[in-house]
């Protein structure tokens, strides 16, 4: 299952899939604020990624102490194939009435500023947020293309794939990006 659009000079395109088994520069990590680890995506990279990378988070929650909501580090991305993991941490939702929206898009404009920042072209994200943190899919998805997509008007990517666990997932995301750019 795949699909593949246009912004600019940037690819974007949806996979159903792993984001543990992408080939992109970097991948995005759904982290929480400790840093040292947990359940969904995050257990995920790091069973496949190896001890490396929490290595690296121990270092850097040790000089930064907690990564609040929105924000975003880079880090090594350990045994993976992408060189870098980006870990950033998504709004827990709470109803919508604590700035989640806002926080999601900061998670995913940092993860892309840290990916131009390092000169990095290619960058994977899942679906931070919709997991675990419980924020409501099609929302997310809007929120992640319109991001994807402002950011893709104004800066030199090649391509940004979102890798998507569920067939309902892709649907959000496709029908999310879909309406912001064409095929
Ligand atoms: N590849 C791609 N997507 C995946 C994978 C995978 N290997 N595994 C799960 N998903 P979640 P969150 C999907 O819970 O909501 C962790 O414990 C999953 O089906 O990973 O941001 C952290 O440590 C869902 O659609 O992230 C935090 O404590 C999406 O990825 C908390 O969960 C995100 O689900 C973060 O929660």
């Amino acid at each position: 299952m795949e699909k593949r659009y246009t912004v600019g000079k940037t690819a974007i395109r949806l996979v159903k899939g792993d984001i543990t088994k992408q080939d992109t520069a970097a991948i995005v990590n759904a982290a929480n604020s400790s840093l040292m680890g947990g359940g969904g995506v995050d257990g995920a990279i790091h069973r496949a990624g190896g001890p490396q990378i929490l290595d690296e988070c121990r270092r850097i929650a040790a000089s930064i102490g907690s990564l609040p909501p929105g924000d975003a580090v880079i880090a090594t991305g350990g045994n993976l194939q992408a060189r870098f993991v980006i870990h950033t941490v998504g709004p827990i939702w709470q109803g919508g009435g604590k700035n989640e929206a806002r926080t999601l898009e900061k998670a995913y404009y940092n993860s892309l500023s840290l990916a131009l920042e390092k000169e990095l072209a290619t960058i994977s994200f899942p679906s931070i947020s919709t997991g675990a943190y419980r924020f409501p899919l099609e929302q997310a998805a809007h929120i992640a293309a319109a991001t994807v997509v402002r950011f893709a008007k104004e800066n030199p990517l090649e391509e940004v794939r979102f890798v998507l666990f569920s067939e309902e997932d892709f649907a959000a995301y496709d029908t999310a990006v879909a309406s912001l750019c064409t095929g």
